[in-house]
């Protein structure tokens, strides 16, 4: 029957939080919005009704937050831009964010229906590579949770990251079709649509005030077109929102007047236009010159720009502005290109004076590096740059110009500090520094980790840090404790709340110390180790049933999960696998932790070494698991596939976290920080942020080993030899000569070949040389988890230790230290 307010009636299907009220909404969104009758309903159509009936009680917070930017002219807003955003499964954080993971659990167990299975069946957005597009999330989360107004703005692939399977022991793409079903948590915008061109050339003129002017006239035009996924804040008070750009070609063709041949060109052109988001670039730590992806960069980056312009409009303000209503944050030099972007903009397109133009963008823009490994910085070539953005590098030539000439007069007669500093390196084939290009545009640089901080300042940036002292700053990593505690590990989460309460989801750097007080209390040890159990147990399932493998969750699990590089040494972790093997086989009697080693990660696909790493990581399981002489002892495997989702289940129900790059090539690291906030011990080098984790949980509960930075500089100053060590270690001779000698690739000796002389003749990250600090740590790592109220001890004491790796801390930071924005 009709009721007498059918406007109320509607708003409140669409918000209801009731058990009763979310079970109707759920099947309201069944038929009337995915168009399945509930007796043909699948589990994706399930979940769609789900997503939609969570969609729609965010929406309100949702428009409200785009209220609230439109009502307060004075707010600053963060505008992150990202070529990679790794948001992981929706669904769960949603429920979590909005407080109604219960009754909506109920309203489909009413149903039929196991909110756990549909939960699982959820398609991710793998729209990122790894370490920095997890971060870029995880951000976000934090200033939605603290209620910072901000905008992400990226891409929004149609082929995201690849999905990884393993067939023979080696890595295998698959395309990553996740659009195959709709998104359900995007909204498409059609109103919020920008122009942008590529390619074509400039000219100068003089405008009716007798101005120079340069015009742009791009070969291409492409429309930028929104989709918006909401950014819901703990408690579901606060949404911002990540806005990602798709291609399309304008469609502004007037095809009467091509001829015949001219309209199938017109059609190709429009096919171009869409590839520019087609697919994501697997490349993690790889710089590779493709004209495509200085097309992607400048793409979204552009109608950014354009979209924050259009909003300063918007709220009556005048470009003059600009820096007082956005903070530009730079999540690495994919989107640097909008320093030149940003002048162009205001100076060609908006008229300003350059000078003007110049301090606005420069008040405006901040720029986060997160690697400093060579091949990784992005330079492009001139000549492609000129193809593809010929105004740009005019702009870019002229911010060089001025640039230079300010050093020039501080620094007389420096001819070599001016070649370095340069944003144009001439040594050879010129290129773009991007590098540079960021940091002379941006108002700070930061690095994320002291100690990657202190490198770049010593390394790549040592120019600019003198140049201009306090500009480049430290921001430390963190990570979001509510999906990767609250959310990921209910388990543990619940044990924590029962003594400490619920403050630390949103006040975990300063709360979680609190848990130190149970950390000898022997009812909470046994608590404590129940759930880690029953996360081991989750996990063994899961990798059962997707994966057919085997875990005993009655082992140690012993994980090193990301991507795999040379620098992160998954090799060197096989290597002390196989010396374990031998051990064993010598000694079957011998006293030994029973262990599973976990590896997971994806390599690039054009990664030579990496993927030889995976099917040797396979080969040598495949070994191990046919030798009885050690079965219940020993395990190593290979989860396919590692992502957000699978990580969820992953780091919870890891005992041991490796962390065991080589000391100077990790940034940072946050996978280090997920296993350490879920109960993990942690065995690693001093690198990224490892070092401040040790100064945080205590030296005599870390496993630190290997090299220093300043050491690891040492070896390879002295000439380093690798062989020295295979020679005078005889665990790691035997285990190079074993792989060498084919015993894990049935006799063949080639297989491996390539990885073996690589590590015997150059070892750039020195494997070798930290092999036995790392097995006598490894060693040492093993009894203490014999000692099992001892490692319980130590595993509540590293989480109660680590609040400072939340997330919120550094958004913090980057309020304090970047943006100058105040948080409540
Ligand atoms: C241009 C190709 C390319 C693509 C991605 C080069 C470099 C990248 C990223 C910088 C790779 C990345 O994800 N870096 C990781 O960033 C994390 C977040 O700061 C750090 O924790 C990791 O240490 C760093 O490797």
């Amino acid at each position: 029957m009709a009721s007498a307010n059918s406007v109320q009636d509607c708003l409140e299907t669409r918000t209801d939080v009731s058990r009763e009220g979310l079970r109707q909404a759920i099947l309201d969104n069944l038929f009337y919005v995915t168009g399945h009758a509930r007796e043909m309903a699948e589990v994706h159509d399930w979940y769609a009704a789900v997503a939609y009936t969570v969609r729609d009680r965010m929406l309100s917070t949702w428009v409200k937050g785009l209220e609230k930017l439109a009502a307060n002219r004075n707010m600053r807003a963060v505008a992150y831009l990202s070529a990679e955003f790794l948001i992981g499964p929706q669904l769960g954080a949603n429920l979590l964010a909005l407080n109604i993971t219960e009754p909506v659990r109920g309203a489909l167990s009413d149903l039929g229906q196991s909110l756990d299975e549909i939960i699982m069946k959820e398609p991710e957005p793998g729209l990122g590579n790894g370490g920095l597009g997890r971060l870029a999330a995880c951000y976000l989360d934090s200033l939605a949770s603290l209620g910072v107004p901000a905008i992400g703005y990226g891409i929004r692939y149609e082929f995201g990251m690849f999905t990884q399977e393993i067939r023979g022991g080696a890595q295998v793409e698959l395309s990553d079709k996740w659009l195959r079903q709709k998104f359900p948590w995007e909204l498409a915008h059609a109103e919020h649509t920008h122009v942008v061109g590529l390619g074509g050339s400039t000219s100068t003129h003089v405008d009716e005030k007798g101005r120079l002017r340069v015009r742009w006239k791009p070969g291409k035009k492409i429309m930028a077109c929104a989709h918006d996924v909401p950014v819901i804040g703990h408690g579901g008070r606060e949404c911002n929102v990540l806005r990602l750009w798709r291609a399309e070609a304008v469609d502004t063709f007037d095809f009467e007047s091509f001829n015949a041949g001219e309209y199938f060109k017109a059609v190709q052109e429009k096919i171009f236009s869409e590839t520019i988001s087609k697919v994501l670039y697997p490349n993690d730590d790889r710089y590779q010159g493709k004209q495509l992806r200085l097309g992607q960069q400048f793409f979204f980056v552009s109608a950014s720009l354009q979209d924050m312009i259009h909003i300063q409009k918007v709220l009556g303000k005048p470009l003059a502005t600009f820096h007082e209503t956005f903070a530009i944050q730079l999540n690495d030099t994919h989107p640097a290109i909008g320093v030149a972007e940003l002048m162009r903009l205001l100076v060609d397109e908006h008229l300003m004076d350059w000078d003007q133009a110049w301090a606005i963008t420069t008040r405006t823009f901040s720029y986060t590096n997160h690697t400093l490994l060579p091949e990784a910085l992005e330079k492009w070539p001139v000549e492609l740059f000129a193809e593809v953005l010929p105004r740009h590098l005019e702009i870019i030539y002229e911010i060089n110009r001025r640039f230079l000439d300010e050093v020039r007069a501080a620094h007389p007669g420096d001819d070599d500090l001016l070649r370095r500093l340069s944003l144009i390196e001439e040594t050879g084939p010129r290129y773009v520094r991007m590098a540079h290009l960021a940091t002379v545009g941006s108002q700070a640089v930061n690095g994320v980790a002291e100690l990657h901080t202190e490198l770049l300042k010593r390394d790549v940036l040592r120019d600019f840090a003198v140049l201009t002292p306090g500009k480049i700053r430290n921001v430390t990593n963190g990570v979001t404790p509510r999906r990767w505690l609250a959310l990921c590990n209910p388990g543990l989460s619940g044990l924590i709340t029962s003594r400490i309460g619920e403050g630390w989801q949103t006040r975990f750097e300063d709360e979680i110390i609190r848990l130190e007080e149970f950390a000898s209390d022997p009812q909470f040890q046994k608590l404590w180790r129940e759930a880690k159990h029953a996360n081991k147990v989750r996990l063994a399932e899961l990798a059962r049933v997707h994966a057919g493998l085997t875990l005993d969750p009655e082992t140690m699990f012993d994980v090193q999960v990301k991507r795999i590089h040379e620098y992160k040494r998954q090799h060197l972790n096989v290597l002390r696998v196989i010396a374990l093997y031998n051990r064993l086989r010598r000694d079957p009697g011998m006293d030994f932790t029973p262990r599973t080693v976990i590896f997971g990660g994806k390599a690039a696909p054009g990664y030579y070494m990496a993927k030889k790493i995976i099917k040797l990581i396979n080969s040598v399981g495949q070994t191990i698991d046919a030798d009885p002489a050690v079965a219940g002892r020993l395990k190593i495997i290979f989860a396919p596939n590692f992502n957000v989702r699978n990580g969820q289940v992953i780091y919870p129900a890891a005992d041991l976290s490796q962390q065991i790059s080589t000391a100077g090539k990790e940034a940072s690291g946050t996978g280090n920080m997920k296993f350490g906030i879920n109960g993990a011990l942690t065995i690693g080098t001093l690198d990224g942020a490892n070092v401040e984790m040790l100064e945080c949980v205590g030296r005599e509960n870390f496993f630190l080993f290997g090299l220093t930075t300043e050491e690891v500089a040492q070896v390879k100053q002295a000439g380093y030899d690798p062989r020295r060590f295979s020679e005078s270690v005889p665990e790691l001779g035997e285990a190079l000569e074993q792989i060498a000698s084919g015993m894990f690739s049935g006799g063949d000796r080639e297989e491996f070949r390539p990885l073996v002389d690589n590590l015997l003749s150059r070892d750039d990250y020195l494997v070798l040389a930290d092999f036995e600090s790392y097995m006598e740590c490894a060693d040492r790592a093993a009894s203490a988890y014999a000692d099992r109220d001892n490692w319980t001890r130590m595993s509540i004491l590293n989480v109660a230790r680590l609040g400072k790796f939340s997330s919120d801390r550094a958004i913090r930071e980057y309020c304090g230290k970047i943006w100058n924005i105040r948080v409540g």
